[in-house]
């Protein structure tokens, strides 16, 4: 990395709260460990080093803002969801000469990007699916067909869609808005999040989209619950417990206390980014 994006990078241990578990959803650490151990040892089996061996490259996820990137926060929830213990590397997306590092370290200047394992993994479906195949026993797909295959297809209409929900309510975590009056546009997209919702909730039971385990899809959605709040839209019973249920996860609360605290760096910013 040069040195302006050294500079501007900011690089951390991602470390859990002691009160929660590896996997940051307030669950025994043993799921998460479990998870990791499976991580490490299909990671070790490919390049014949251990995670923590001199020899094996350092796992990254880098990252843009906490208050402003949703696509970060997905990224993130996503590494904490399959255990991995990876370091953030957090890069200012608005300065021109990062804009510049980031296209010349990889295909895509976009985040989040996972480095693990000496490879790099960029997009947040493709980060998801490959911490699945390195920790299948972290749950961040379901084990039966039918609801694995609902999961993939809600976290790719998520991950393709809502255009007019991201430009109308981008990302703010530090921001409230009472009786923030929602343009038309976003309305329809709202509306098929909450049926998105309400049909997985009613189907799996809750308290996730996919049951009493978090999954993918909860790590997609979980930006449009923090909009939801930042922009205070009227939710039906079930998707308000299910909005509450998210912010309320340990992985999110951390997310959102480091967002707070984050200097206003785009107070400009009115489209997601
Ligand atoms: N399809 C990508 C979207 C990622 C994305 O749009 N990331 C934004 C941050 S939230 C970004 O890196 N923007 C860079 C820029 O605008 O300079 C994914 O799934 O990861």
């Amino acid at each position: 990395m040069s040195a302006p994006a050294a500079r501007k990078s900011r690089m951390s241990r991602s470390s859990l709260p002691e009160s929660t578990g590896a996997d940051g959803t307030g669950a025994p650490a043993g799921k998460a460990a479990r998870a990791s151990k499976s991580a490490a040892a299909s990671a070790s089996s490919r390049s014949g080093s251990t995670p923590h061996s001199p020899r094996h490259p350092q796992t990254t996820l880098t990252i843009s803002s906490k208050n402003y990137s949703s696509w970060s926060l997905r990224g993130f929830l996503l590494c904490r969801l399959a255990g991995l213990d990876f370091a953030e590397a957090r890069v200012s997306a608005d300065d021109p000469s990062i804009r510049a590092e980031l296209l010349l370290q990889s295909s895509s200047f976009l985040v989040p990007r996972l480095d693990h394992d000496g490879l790099r993994i960029w997009d947040t479906l493709a980060i998801g699916e490959y911490l699945h195949e390195i920790a299948p026993e972290a749950g961040l797909l379901p084990k039966d067909r039918a609801a694995r295959a609902h999961c993939r297809s809600i976290c790719g209409e998520m991950h393709s869609g809502f255009a007019n929900l991201r430009s109308a309510l981008p990302m703010n975590v530090k921001a409230h808005h009472p009786g923030f009056k929602v343009w038309t546009g976003a309305l329809a997209d709202i509306a098929r999040i909450v049926a998105i919702w309400n049909e997985c909730l009613r189907a799996y039971g809750g308290p996730y989209l996919f049951g009493a385990a978090s999954t993918m899809a909860d790590a997609m959605y979980a930006p449009v619950c923090s909009r939801f709040m930042t922009y205070d839209v009227p939710l039906d019973p079930l998707s308000a417990g299910y909005r509450d249920t998210m912010l309320a996860f340990p992985a999110m609360r951390e997310w959102s206390a480091a967002a707070r605290v984050e200097p206003d760096e785009m107070e400009e910013l009115d489209v997601e980014f």
